[in-house]
């Protein structure tokens, strides 16, 4: 049996303005993932810049940066054996018309953009993705 791990998830702005958060949050739960931390927000510009700073190259950053501040999102904590990997499982692939049956991306995503969830795709980027929204208080209190 693994330890317990934590990482890092959005309900990005599509999945939040068109009432798919709940069903979301509740996929998450049924997963075995624990709500350790939650925050619903509107990321900056320039917290979305950040956040995304290793895609500023690519073609897509500018719509990606437009897309994330459009709306008001969720920023998760999540915790569960192996939650790295089995968050990217339960997600699906980037594109939801690659997406496996019963994954979120395929169950509620629009597009490769408008994709409805994040999740961090390795424990490093966890690490880091979860200092970025949340103080070592709010990971460990509960
Ligand atoms: P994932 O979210 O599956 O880790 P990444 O890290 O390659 O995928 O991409 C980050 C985000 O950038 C995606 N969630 C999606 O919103 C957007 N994105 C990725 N590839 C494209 C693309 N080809 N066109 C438009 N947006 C994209």
């Amino acid at each position: 049996m693994s330890d317990l791990q934590k990482t890092f998830s959005i309900v990005k702005p599509d999945a939040v303005a068109t009432g798919k958060a709940g069903k979301i949050l509740a996929h998450l739960e049924g997963e075995g993932f624990r709500i350790v931390a939650l925050r619903m927000t509107r990321l900056s510009q320039s917290q979305a810049e950040g956040f995304y700073a290793v895609h500023r190259e690519r073609p897509f950053f500018g719509s990606l940066v437009k897309f994330m501040t459009e709306g008001p999102v969720i920023v998760m904590a999540l915790e569960r054996e192996d939650a790295v990997k089995k968050l990217r499982e339960v997600m699906g692939a980037t594109n939801p018309a690659n997406a496996a049956d019963g994954t979120i991306r395929k169950l509620y995503a629009e597009s490769i953009e408008r994709n409805s969830i994040h999740g961090s795709d390795a424990p490093e980027t966890a690490a880091d993705e979860l200092k970025y929204f949340f103080t070592s208080i709010e990971l460990n209190q509960l």
